[in-house]
């Protein structure tokens, strides 16, 4: 029986929520349980230390972390726990993420972030990854997955181009 919450889903801000909440439908789709909050490295340090360790009691299995600009936030997580860090870069304002992806993957050797692309198509498939992480022991959820691949191999080989 998978723990309640298998997977955390942390931002930044509120503001990251509209792209994080497509990371949020793939775990949805897959049933698999995940905790979602705003907490930032910066403006809330104690908060999201107290969360982690939470949620390590709660045997989660890892830890998506989304931020813009200075984007500390995945690593300062990945400081705080041995759970697999997925980091999903912000569209910034100024810089259109591109901060926000230089900052989050450039880690110091030791502490690994595991840094998807930026925005939307990164929200997503750090869900992805950690439905394929938690797949390698639970094999229901493997399945699902291996259905999902198809259905989208079949939409590419049946796409018609217009006219
Ligand atoms: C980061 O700063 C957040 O992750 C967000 O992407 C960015 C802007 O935050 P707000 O000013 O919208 O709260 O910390």
């Amino acid at each position: 029986m998978p723990p309640a919450v298998s997977v955390g889903v942390v931002m930044g801000s509120t503001s990251d929520w509209e792209v994080m909440s497509h990371a949020a439908r793939v775990l949805e789709d897959f049933g698999i349980g995940y905790e979602a909050r705003v907490l930032s490295a910066h403006r809330t340090p104690e908060a999201l230390e107290r969360w982690i360790a939470e949620l390590e009691r709660a045997g989660a299995r890892c830890i998506i972390a989304a931020a813009g600009g200075a984007a500390h936030l995945a690593g300062v997580v990945a400081a705080r726990t041995q759970l697999p860090v997925l980091g999903v870069p912000m569209p910034s304002k100024n810089l259109q993420g591109l901060d926000s992806l230089l900052s989050m993957v450039q880690m110091p050797r030791g502490i690994p972030v595991a840094t998807f692309a930026i925005g939307e198509a990164g929200a997503a498939n750090a869900a992805l990854f950690a439905t394929a992480m938690l797949a390698l022991s639970n094999d229901d959820l493997a399945k699902r997955l291996a259905g999902f691949r198809d259905k989208q191999t079949q939409a590419v080989l049946s796409a018609k181009l217009p006219g």
